[in-house]
């Protein structure tokens, strides 16, 4: 039985964390006590921030020191430059100026004061400022440096233009000295790229044997493949915003080009439109705020584009907004590209890159990440931190609907590409779970055959608590499987809910796969189902920490039974997986 106040209430914290809320309380700088310390500690999903890991190793003057504002030496700038990029930065913004949390810029901190600035930091707020000091995560040491470095101008990073991207582009083998057929016999439509995040590599997994084929290191802390449309190639972007080509036809797949498209980065993807199909690859980096557009064969750059811009709301200008979900349009040739901070959803035209056509749209801050409806011709885009989810219409290229709380979303969704099945009364819809609630909202995608539901949450779903990042399902499945991964409860986190798609007011079934993996430490947080080709098994990751063992377990999608426990000593963090088919044909 869960404890309902993780199922809820408790999240409310979590998720306010999540977004980073923050120096929201004045008060909050007096030294808080008994319940009211309680509700300055952060969840574990308070930690699903974005880490700039890679910053600090780039290259930053330190800005010059002003009179009345105290002093860093380079050492104490040097860790406080560390600890902001690596725990403060995915909030408070690269330059200050505040994303998901508020803004920190010189003026803002001097108003508040060095005493204030020490107290929030060793406390934290209950809007969700986490509690570094009262958790141990920092010394009071480093607070006392931290409060210093926030009282000083910030360092301004690097940019990363077309001579810095170039500087880093390989290509390991040439197009023409690549394979003209297939080389190996690996059934590559059925194989599996998983995310070894900790470990910077890729495991290819054959889908039929269950056996790690491969392993390819990567960028650093990697983050998701996708496909080329024909399923050739590959790609991969690690944090570093390295990404790599892959090629599947080679007698042992390996890397043929590679290239970095900034510092910091998130999403890759390749042109699925007729006619360009394998021409194109693009990646969005979260630092400096761009995309780069690639040559498909050989990664070289062809164009980078900046998203600076103003806010769709506000209309003011935001000095860094992160590139999250990218998606290649199947009705048009252009790319589908979420521009956080701004709120935009841009529709890059590629017919003819030189003259590079943008369509903006304006949808809703905080875009995060999303997917196709079943006919493809919709994106559903979650803006989180708005409780919103932003349809695209790809083919008009249009906002259709902006569906929010009021309409039934829940606290912060994160759909991941989401889940797509027909409803037994409402026909098809499109799924989502959320970091913040234990609600699945149900999203009707049928404007022609269902005009009533097209757009609504036709019904909201009660999982087993909040800490959800993914749900998924299957074309020929009738099971729609929700993860609940950064729930504070160990249990909840380590099993999976799956609800029967055929009578959705049936209470969901709860699998014990983090138990089923045979492995007794760490929290085995179980991630991300994925389908194998022929949509009768679902794959989960049990993920632990680095030092600990870590698995894949396999579930038959008929009977809900284990298949299979995939342990190998180099599945390190196993976190995403990517079929090769269902990943090229947005399968989900
Ligand atoms: Fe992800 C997708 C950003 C943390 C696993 N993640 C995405 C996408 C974005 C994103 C923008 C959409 C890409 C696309 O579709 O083009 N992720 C971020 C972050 O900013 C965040 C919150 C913190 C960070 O510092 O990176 C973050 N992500 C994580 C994790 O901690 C996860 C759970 C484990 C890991 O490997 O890092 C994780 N993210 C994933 C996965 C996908 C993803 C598995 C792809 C899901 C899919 O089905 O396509």
């Amino acid at each position: 039985m869960i404890n309902p106040v993780t199922k809820t209430l408790g999240m409310a914290l979590a998720v306010s964390a999540l977004l980073g809320f923050s120096l929201s309380a004045a008060t909050a700088a007096d030294k808080p006590s008994g319940d009211n310390l309680k509700k300055h500690q952060t969840s574990p999903s308070g930690k699903y921030q974005p880490s700039l890991d890679v910053m600090p190793g780039q290259k930053m003057e330190q800005p010059g020191q002003k009179e009345g504002v105290p002093t860093l030496t380079k050492a104490e700038f040097g860790i406080a430059n560390k600890i902001y990029f690596e725990r403060c930065a995915g909030c408070h913004g690269v330059l200050r100026k505040g994303a998901t949390g508020k803004p920190l810029t010189a003026k803002v901190t001097k108003e508040l004061g060095f005493d204030h600035l020490k107290s929030f930091i060793t406390y934290g707020s209950p809007g969700g400022m986490p509690n570094w000091g009262t958790s141990g995560e920092m010394s009071e040491n480093e607070i006392d440096i931290m409060a210093r470095y926030l009282l000083n101008e910030p360092p301004t990073p690097p940019e990363f233009g077309m001579k810095e991207v170039k500087s880093t582009w390989k290509v390991h083998i040439p197009a023409d000295k690549r394979p003209k057929k297939k080389m190996n016999n690996l059934n590559i439509e059925n194989l599996f790229s998983v995310t070894l995040r900790d470990a910077g590599q890729v495991a290819l997994i054959d889908g039929n044997s269950k056996k790690i084929v491969h392993i390819i290191t990567t960028g650093y802390a990697v983050h998701i493949s996708r496909l080329s449309a024909s399923g050739r190639y590959l790609f991969v972007i690690g944090r570093d915003a390295l990404v790599n080509m892959i090629d599947l036809w080679m007698k042992t797949p390996a890397t043929v080009a590679e290239i970095k498209i900034g510092m910091e980065a998130r999403s890759v993807e390749t042109s699925k439109y007729k006619g360009y199909e394998d021409k194109y690859a693009i990646a969005g980096a979260y630092w400096p705020p761009q995309f780069v557009i690639m040559d498909g064969d050989t990664l070289e750059p062809l164009k980078i584009v900046s998203t600076r811009g103003m806010t769709v709301d506000t209309q003011e200008y935001h000095p860094e907004p992160r590139v999250a979900a990218i998606v290649g349009s199947h009705y048009k040739p252009e790319f589908r590209v979420n521009v956080k901070e701004t709120g935009k959803i841009l529709l890059v035209n590629y017919e003819d890159i030189n003259n590079l056509k943008v369509t903006s749209i304006a949808a809703e801050r905080f875009l995060h990440d999303g997917g196709l409806d079943s006919t493809k011709r919709y994106f559903l885009s979650a803006a989180n931190a708005r409780n919103t989810i932003a349809v695209i219409d790809m083919k008009e290229g249009k906002l259709v609907k902006l569906i929010t709380e009021n309409d039934g979303i829940g606290t912060t969704p994160h759909p991941g590409r989401g889940a797509n099945f027909v409803h037994p009364k409402f026909g098809p819809v499109w799924a989502t779970s959320h970091l913040g609630d234990e609600t699945v909202a149900l999203i009707g995608t049928d404007p022609k055959g269902h005009p009533k539901q097209a757009w609504k949450v036709v019904q909201s779903l009660e999982a087993q608590g909040g800490g959800s990042l993914f749900v998924k399902t299957h074309p020929k499945s009738k099971n729609l499987w929700v993860d609940s991964p950064l729930n504070p409860e160990a249990d909840v986190a380590s099993s999976i809910a799956v609800f029967d798609i055929n009578d959705l007011s049936k209470e969901y079934q709860v699998l014990p796969i983090g138990e089923w993996s045979g492995i007794s430490e760490g929290v085995r947080r179980v991630v991300q189902g994925e389908y194998n080709k022929a949509g009768d098994e679902v794959w989960f990751s049990v993920w632990n920490g680095k030092k600990q063992e870590s698995a894949i377990v396999v579930v038959d999608d008929k009977t809900r039974k284990l298949k299979a426990v995939i342990k190998d000593k180099r599945l390190v963090t196993p976190t995403g997986k990517f079929n090769v088919y269902n990943t090229m044909n947005d399968v989900y």
